[in-house]
């Protein structure tokens, strides 16, 4: 009878083994806490329950537990957080394949379920390996700019997390003191595995080894460093940036001079018309309970002007360095519409009409912030259209796409 996949001698590789899972699961349990925590991280600054202006998230319920004021100290927060969060989850992909190869016959395995617990402990790990595959998929596909899912990134990639973490938690704390109790024999230097430990991992009748252990890990090792080596430069200025090979952005030049820094949507494929943006045809519109005002650009140039040195942070990963803002405090904004203290919450629409970032919803912390400012100018020159002139608002710490360019419409209130 022809080997099938069912049939335990199918599987051949000597590398097989609990070590060999057991190494690669250690480095994951690590791994994908940090992803967890920091993915939490992101969601909450990006002020979700100020909704439904920037999160559709239906019935995020109990899953919004712990969202938080979002800090808009120290300014460079989501430049680290999240630049961890991209880097490390690209990093991760060759420990996560060679781990799900590792445990590949499994799938397998006769019967498909023996008991009533057995049976639960297989659904357990259908929604973990689901669940990882899902979450690193969306993942890179985000930052690859290559959204084929439906609905939004946000709520899909947010659901998928719990989803996923909740598996993963199960099954760290069914499996973390055997692959423990495995690493330490393989430090102790004893290199045949024990009897008790021929699981079903094991194969019966390997074939000769053609890569040591130590070789594959180094194999696995290395495809995570080449990815990290292509990667970790989206989160650099200067030459570093150039080694950012993976990332779509780093494509497109932003050329020289005081713009020259990463552009995420160009004006053009935001269809913005230079024409909106002339003296005569732009105002900016802000509201309060005090009233409404419409301010030219030049009006707002008569406004007391404030800079601030910050970073733009996105949630693909990348980031710029410090750039220096110049414009208009945003709580100054406020008081001209009837906060003198205390500045609310504010909602902020930009020029363009289609599109997933024309609207913001900023916190009162945030309003509150001297450094957040409605920018006028950057690095000592007028914003570039590129970059939202007439006008576009900077947030120390928040995710760049709270930052909206072009604005035209402010509304000052508890959101
Ligand atoms: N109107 C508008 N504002 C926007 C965006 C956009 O597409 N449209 N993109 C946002 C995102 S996702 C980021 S990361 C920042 C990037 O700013 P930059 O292009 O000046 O680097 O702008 C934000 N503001
Ligand atoms: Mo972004």
């Amino acid at each position: 009878m022809a080997r099938s996949p069912f049939s335990p001698a199918f599987w051949r590789s000597p590398l097989r083994g609990p070590r060999f899972t057991g190494v690669l699961g250690v480095v994951l349990l690590g791994g994908i806490t940090l992803l967890f925590v920091t993915g939490l991280l992101s969601y909450a600054a990006y002020n979700p329950d100020l909704s439904p202006v920037n999160d559709q998230t239906p019935d995020k319920g109990l899953l919004g537990f712990y969202l938080f004021s979002w800090p808009t100290n120290p300014s460079w927060l989501y430049r680290l957080t999240q630049g961890v969060h991209v880097t490390l989850g690209v990093t991760l992909v060759p420990v996560l394949l060679a781990k799900l190869w590792s445990v590949v016959p499994r799938l397998f395995t006769l019967p498909p379920a023996r008991s009533l617990a057995h049976a639960l402990e297989r659904l357990s790990l259908v929604l973990l390996v689901g669940g990882a595959l899902f979450q690193f998929t969306t993942g890179i596909l985000n930052i690859q700019l290559d959204y084929v899912f439906p609905g939004s990134f946000y709520p899909l990639h947010f659901y998928g997390a719990w989803v996923f973490f909740a598996a993963f938690v199960a099954h760290a704390v069914l499996k973390t003191p055997t692959a423990l109790r495995n690493l330490r024999r393989m430090r102790a230097g004893e290199e045949r595995e024990r009897p008790e430990e021929r699981t079903d991992l094991v194969a019966p009748e390997p074939d000769p080894p053609t890569v040591s252990r130590r070789g594959a890990f180094g194999l696995v090792g290395g495809a995570s460093l080449l990815l990290f080596g292509t990667t970790v430069g989206r989160s650099f200025d200067g030459p570093l940036r150039r080694t950012a090979l993976l990332a779509p952005h780093g494509w497109t030049d932003p050329g020289g001079g005081p713009g020259g820094f990463q552009i995420n949507k160009t004006a053009a494929y935001a269809g913005i018309d230079r024409g909106e943006t002339t003296a005569d045809a732009w105002r900016l519109v802000v509201t309060g309970p005090a009233g409404t005002v419409r301010l030219s650009r030049a009006r707002l140039m008569e406004l007391p002007q404030h800079s601030a040195a910050l970073p733009i942070a996105c949630v693909e990963g990348w980031s710029t360095g410090d750039q220096w803002w110049r414009g208009v405090r945003l709580r100054d904004l406020a008081a001209l519409v009837g906060y003198e203290e205390d500045p609310p919450d504010v909602f902020v629409e930009s020029l363009q009409r289609r599109g997933a970032f024309r609207r913001a919803a900023l916190r009162a912390n945030q309003v509150a912030d001297p450094r957040s400012l409605l920018a006028l100018a950057v690095n000592g020159e007028d914003l570039t259209l590129d970059h939202g002139y007439p006008a576009r608002t900077i947030v120390p710490a928040a995710p760049g796409v709270l930052n909206t360019k072009w604005v035209t419409r402010m509304e000052f209130g508890d959101l």
